[in-house]
């Protein structure tokens, strides 16, 4: 086993893998930007050192610098966490060059997944469902063309490079086509400096379910279930959790197998990713592989009890798996909510600055992955999360209670967070129902969320006239008493004595 590792990362993830080094025994060394010495996971580690300036190229993705840091501190591993530099196969290359572990799937892995296409072509030869579409980059727009129509409408152009929502375009018709695929490419150019695409079948209301794997260098691969991840906002993943309502156990073993083939099929080692889209008729197909530690491995911790980051670094070093597949039983439900610095009522617009007071919320249940502290200026350089809220239930009703329960007293004062939002969705009944696909935030949630405030801006509007109705009348009887009664019905009027009735010739 290593007995000194590198985290090259920051934020809760650093502190994430800091946490399973000392469980192990492992001693550590941290990185950190010049705007992060005083971060949690600087202070955290037992040696730290600074890297250089705060924008991430001069610090977390210097390639030269980090590797500087291993040397000099003893690392015989790099954690890389996600984000930075986790899967890029530059550095992978470097670490081997260099004789320190990199925790982590091969260069050849990274490679092999980071082309979608080649990912694409790998994965099918190996008897995994993908989306129908090609699995070659294409160039020419008649390509393309021809390509769309042996598909057939409606399709998606996506960047071969790609991954998250960059590059890519949905076309209905064929008339959208061309426009589309210049838009595409130019999107793809300037994203990934690569502006090849492909075609694939549109798939209608998807759900976003993937499947963690962890493998070993002699040859074992177990996955871990899956993770439901169709609570996304602008292509950003804002809520998560396992298992996912329309996986039956039969989809779980059958998507679990094929995860494992793409795995095998590039010899994968570590912890790694399945993405699928699963269409209304619970079809799943291949999307891409992740060949990283994600930001949302809790919930399949919290419901399987394996701790993901120790087995990454216990085959990282060589040894077996700990665990079978039969060994891997989910209990109970877990949901992550990832708590960001934003204005949700701003168009969650980043709002970094000085945490002022922070009260984190436990009990049964509940887990805070966290890389802030109260007095921690977030700074403006790296995304802001603040911390992931997972909580675990023996079902999802009370993962949800519990969810809603600790959401309700996270008390972070001096910046805006997501968490009203969080607590917002928590009571939506759709999301109670776990009736949603890829288009719920965007489209389905914020639109009732719109309705429901002019509703109730109506409602207060009726309020106020009916307020301002009853304090007219108070003050005309004021000045003249005798409208106490207000207007006369004439009805009334016409019963009194004395007074003549309506057409009634006076006597
Ligand atoms: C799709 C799709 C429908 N059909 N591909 C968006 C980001 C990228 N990772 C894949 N994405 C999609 N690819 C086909 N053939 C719908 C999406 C999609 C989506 C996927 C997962 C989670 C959220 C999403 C939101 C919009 C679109």
């Amino acid at each position: 086993m290593f007995d000194k590792i590198l985290i090259a990362n920051r934020g809760e993830i650093a502190v994430r893998v800091l946490r399973a080094c000392k469980e192990m025994g492992i001693r550590t060394v941290g990185v950190f930007s010049e705007v992060d010495r005083k971060a949690l996971h600087t202070r955290y580690a037992e040696e730290a050192y600074c890297i250089g300036p705060a924008p991430a190229r001069e610090s977390y993705l210097d390639i030269d610098k980090v590797i500087a840091v291993a040397r000099k501190s003893g690392a015989q591993a790099i954690h890389p966490g996600y984000g930075f530099l986790a899967e890029n196969p530059l550095f992978a290359d470097r670490c081997e060059k260099e004789g320190i572990k990199l925790i982590g799937p091969s260069a050849y892995a990274m490679r092999t997944m980071g082309s979608k296409t080649l990912a694409r072509k790998t994965v099918q030869a190996a008897g995994v469902p993908v989306v129908p579409g090609t699995v070659e980059p294409i160039s020419t727009e008649e390509e393309v063309i021809r390509a769309a129509k042996t598909i057939g409408f409606p399709v998606m152009l996506k960047a071969t490079a790609g991954g998250g929502g960059k590059g890519l375009r949905l076309v209905r018709e064929e008339p959208e086509l061309r426009s589309a695929l210049r838009m595409a490419k130019s999107e793809a150019k300037s994203a990934f400096s690569d502006d090849s695409v492909y075609v694939e079948k549109y798939i209608e209301n998807p759900r976003h379910v993937e499947i963690q794997i962890l493998g070993d260098r002699h040859g074992n691969h177990v996955h871990l279930g899956e993770r439901e991840c169709s609570i996304q906002r602008r292509h950003q993943k804002v809520i998560e959790e396992s298992p996912s309502v329309i996986v039956t156990p039969e989809m779980r073993e059958a998507m679990g197998k094929v995860a494992i083939e793409a795995a095998r099929a590039v010899a994968y080692e570590g912890a790694g990713t399945c993405e699928f889209l699963v269409d209304t008729h619970r079809d799943f197909f291949f999307l891409e592989m992740n060949t990283r530690l994600q930001v949302e491995h809790p919930v399949t911790e919290m419901v399987t009890g394996i701790d993901i980051v120790k087995e990454q670094i216990r085959v990282a070093a060589g040894e077996k798996l700990s665990i079978r597949q039969e060994d891997v039983k989910q209990t109970g439900h877990a949901i992550e909510c990832r708590v960001y610095a934003e204005d949700p009522e701003r168009n969650f617009i980043p709002c970094p600055g000085r945490i002022t007071s922070l009260r984190v919320p436990g009990g049964p249940g509940v887990r805070d992955d966290s890389g802030v502290y109260a007095g921690f200026e977030i700074p403006i350089y790296y995304d802001p999360i603040i911390s992931k809220l997972v909580a675990w239930g023996k079902d999802r009703a009370e993962a949800i209670g519990r969810m809603k329960r600790a959401l309700a007293v996270y008390v972070v004062t001096g910046v805006k967070t997501t968490v009203p939002f969080h607590i917002r969705v928590m009571k939506n009944r759709h999301f109670i129902e776990g009736n949603f696909d890829t288009d719920f935030i965007d489209n389905v949630f914020f639109r009732e969320e719109e309705a429901r405030q002019l509703a109730n801006e109506e409602v207060a509007l009726c309020t106020a006239a009916i307020q301002e109705h009853i304090e007219e009348r108070r003050r005309a009887v004021s000045r003249n008493p005798g409208e106490a009664t207000g207007p006369v019905s004439m009805w009334k009027y016409a019963a009194r004595p004395g007074i003549p009735k309506i057409g009634q010739v006076g006597r």
